[in-house]
C-alpha cells in the first residue's frame, strides 16, 4: 500500500519495511539521506516516533556546567578547547562550581550536565570531589557528567582501568554519561579533524563498559562538516550494533556543526533541511535507541519545534548556561524556561512531559 504524502518512489520499499517494523539497512539509510522528499522521510520517522511515544515530547529541568575548556586534543571543529595558558583558557575551582550549583538551589533542577575538556593536569580527586560536593549540596539531583572521552582520559591520567574509573566516579555520585565526544567514527574524518582524540573503538568501549556497570549513556554524532552521507550512516550502524550488545544508550543527539571560531570557519554548517533529515534518519535507523533528542541550543528553538514532526521526541531542557556551542557562534539563548519549552512543544501538537535523566515522568 502506498502511504499518502510520500513522493519519492525510492522511499516506498523503506515505507513497507517501517510499516512492518523491520530493521532498515545501510542502503536504506543512504537512500533516506539522498532523498529530496524531506516530508516523506519525516513522515516515515513520525510513524516510528508515534509508535514509540505517541504525542509525548520530553524535556528536562537541567543545568549545564562546563567546568574547564583546557584540552589536550586540539580538535579542528571545536571553538571551546584551549591549550593550558592560552588566551581564553579557563578552569573553574571547586568552590566556583559549587557556587554555580548554589545559585540555582531554589530551582526544581533534576539533572546537572557536566562536560569539560581533557585537562592535562587536574588530579582525579578534582573530579571525585566535584561530584561529592555537588551531591552534598543537592542529593536529589542526577549527575550526568563526563563524556566517554573525558572518562578514558581520566583513567589514563589516574593509571586505572576504565571500569575502576567509572566505579569510582559512580561511588562519588555519577549517575550517567552524556553522549559527547563521538564526533563521526570515520577514520578519514578523524585523521583530518581530531587525530589526537580517543578512537571510535575507545569511545564505544567506554560507553559499553558504563552500560555493563549499570550507568546509562547518551550518544551523539557531529554532522555538517566534511563527512559524507555514507560516513554518517556507518556511524549510526556502529551505534546500533553497540546498542544491540549492551542496550544502555538512552538517547541519540545529532549535533549540528557550528563553524565560527573553529579551524573550519570557512564552512557554513548544515542547512535546516539537513538538520531535519538527519534527525529523521536517526529515528529510522536507530530502532533500538529509545529517544531522539533535538538539542535546541544547536538547532535553535524554532527548528527544534519543527523537529517534533520529524521523529524527535525530546528537546533537551532548560540548560541555563552553555559554552561549547556559543563559543562556536551559536546565537541561541543561554537557557529556556519550563514555560517556553512547554509552549514550544504544545504548539507542535505534542504533549509536554517533564522527565528526569532516565526518562521517568516528573510531570505531564
Ligand atoms: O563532544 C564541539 C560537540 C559536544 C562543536 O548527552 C560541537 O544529552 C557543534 O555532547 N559545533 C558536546 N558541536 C555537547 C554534547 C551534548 C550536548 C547536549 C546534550 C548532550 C547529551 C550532549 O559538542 C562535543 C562535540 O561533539 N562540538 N564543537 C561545534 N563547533
Amino acid at each position: 500500500m502506498n502511504l499518502p504524502g510520500i513522493q519519492d518512489p525510492a522511499l516506498q520499499p523503506i515505507y513497507e519495511r517501517v510499516a512492518a517494523g523491520r530493521r532498515l539497512s545501510r542502503e536504506d539509510g543512504c537512500a533516506l539521506f539522498e532523498s529530496h522528499d524531506l516530508l516523506g522521510v519525516g513522515r516515515l520517522a513520525q510513524m516510528v516516533r508515534e509508535r514509540l511515544h505517541g504525542r509525548k515530547a520530553y524535556y528536562i529541568y537541567n543545568q549545564h556546567i562546563n567546568y574547564s575548556n583546557i584540552c589536550v586534543n586540539g580538535c579542528k571543529f571545536c571553538a571551546f578547547g584551549r591549550q593550558a595558558g592560552a588566551a581564553g583558557a579557563y578552569e573553574m575551582s571547586l568552590p566556583e562550581i559549587f557556587a554555580k550549583v548554589e545559585e540555582r538551589q531554589a530551582e526544581p533542577i533534576t539533572e546537572i550536565h557536566i562536560v569539560g575538556g581533557c585537562h592535562p593536569d587536574l588530579p582525579f580527586s578534582y573530579y571525585l570531589d566535584m561530584l561529592h560536593g555537588i551531591k552534598a549540596r543537592r542529593p536529589e539531583v542526577h549527575l550526568q557528567a563526563f563524556t566517554a572521552v573525558e572518562v578514558a582520559h581520566l583513567a589514563d591520567k589516574a593509571e586505572m582501568s576504565v571500569a575502576d574509573t567509572l566505579l569510582a566516579l559512580k561511588a562519588a555520585g555519577l549517575g550517567s554519561l552524556p553522549g559527547g565526544g563521538a564526533e563521526v567514527f570515520s577514520p578519514r574524518v578523524r585523521t583530518s579533524l581530531c587525530p589526537e582524540k580517543l578512537s571510535p573503538e575507545g569511545w564505544v568501549s567506554v560507553a559499553q563498559e558504563a552500560h555493563r556497570l549499570g550507568l546509562n549513556t547518551n550518544a551523539t554524532m557531529l554532522y555538517g562538516h566534511m563527512e559524507t552521507v555514507e560516513e554518517r550512516v556507518d556511524h549510526l550502524m556502529k551505534l546500533r550494533s553497540a546498542q544491540d550488545e549492551t542496550g544502555g544508550f538512552l538517547a541519540f543527539i545529532p549535533l549540528a556543526f557550528h563553524p565560527a571560531n573553529t579551524g573550519l570557519s570557512d564552512l557554513t554548517g548544515p542547512s535546516a533541511i539537513d538538520d531535519l533529515k538527519t534527525l529523521a534518519v536517526s529515528r529510522l535507523l536507530l530502532d533500538n535507541v529509545p529517544h531522539i533528542k533535538a538539542f535546541w541550543v544547536m538547532l535553535g528553538p524554532k527548528l527544534s519545534q519543527i523537529s517534533l514532526c520529524f521523529g524527535v521526541d525530546d528537546v533537551d531542557g532548560t540548560v541555563m548556561e552553555e559554552r561549547i556551542t556559543h563559543m562556536a557562534g551559536a546565537e541561541t539563548p543561554q537557557g529556556l524556561t519550563r514555560s517556553q519549552l512547554e509552549t514550544l512543544i504544545r504548539e507542535a501538537g505534542c504533549e509536554p512531559v517533564e522527565r528526569d535523566t532516565l526518562y521517568r515522568v516528573i510531570a505531564a
